[in-house]
């Protein structure tokens, strides 16, 4: 389509539009955050998540690799250990096996990968194997599903406790920590894809990676519908 280059004003408005295919309103979720999930539905999802959540790191040291500006791997690099861990913080990773062990399942199981289903793996290693090929910046882009996080993490903490009273509370602490740190990451994403997509068709590529990951995150929720019902 392209023609004359979007404000950054109307470029941040068709991003943020995209949020209504946001995972939030997939049913799976809903199901999840109305308190109408099984155990066995909550291990399940978490136990699958995890394959995501040990990815985020790889993901990003690929973006890493693909970016010839130290500005912005500075910046970018922190994502890394967020999930890894640093010093004394043991990082977001083993936040979620706390999680996992809140729910009912155990590390080595969890870690065994043994409940991971096929849709979820390709779905994962397809935003992988995208953030290795892809330009750093789209690699960039596709992060911005977290514009739509900090409300669905919100979401778990103001319903889980109330409807899953058999997860111990401080299982949840990882949603806790991506409140602040989804809205920290994606303000960050944000002002670098709307300074550096200056013409209209990179600004619609943008949009087309976006979409994409919106399908990873949507595609992973399908695969446990089917298999959790
Ligand atoms: O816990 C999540 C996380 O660390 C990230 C990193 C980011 C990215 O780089 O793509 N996306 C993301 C997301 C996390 N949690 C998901 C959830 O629903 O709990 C949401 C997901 C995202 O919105 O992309």
């Amino acid at each position: 389509m392209s023609g004359a280059a979007w404000s950054d004003q109307e470029f941040e408005r068709q991003l943020r539009a995209r949020g209504r295919r946001y995972h939030i309103h997939h049913p799976f979720n809903v199901m999840l955050n109305s308190g109408a999930a099984t155990p066995a539905q909550i291990r399940g999802w978490v136990a699958n998540r995890f394959y995501y959540q040990i990815n985020i790191p790889r993901k990003d040291a690929a973006i890493l690799a693909n970016c010839e500006d130290r500005a912005v791997r500075r910046e970018w690099v922190r994502r890394i250990v967020d999930h890894d861990g640093h010093g004394d913080d043991p990082g977001g990773i083993e936040s979620w096996l706390r999680l996992a062990e809140a729910v009912g399942l155990t590390r080595p199981d969890v870690e065994s990968l043994a409940q991971l289903l096929p849709g979820v793996r390709f779905a994962v290693d397809a935003y992988v194997s995208f953030a290795r090929r892809a330009p750093w910046l789209e690699g960039v882009c596709a992060s911005l599903t977290e514009l739509f996080a900090p409300e669905i993490h919100r979401q778990r903490l103001a319903t889980w406790p109330q409807h899953y009273p058999w997860i111990e509370p401080a299982g949840l602490a990882y949603f806790q920590s991506r409140v602040s740190g989804a809205g920290r990451d994606v303000e960050y994403s944000l002002a670098l894809t709307l300074e550096r997509c200056r013409t209209r068709a990179a600004q619609e590529r943008a949009i087309e990676v976006l979409e994409f990951k919106l399908d990873v995150l949507w595609q992973m929720n399908d695969a446990m519908a089917l298999a959790y019902g």
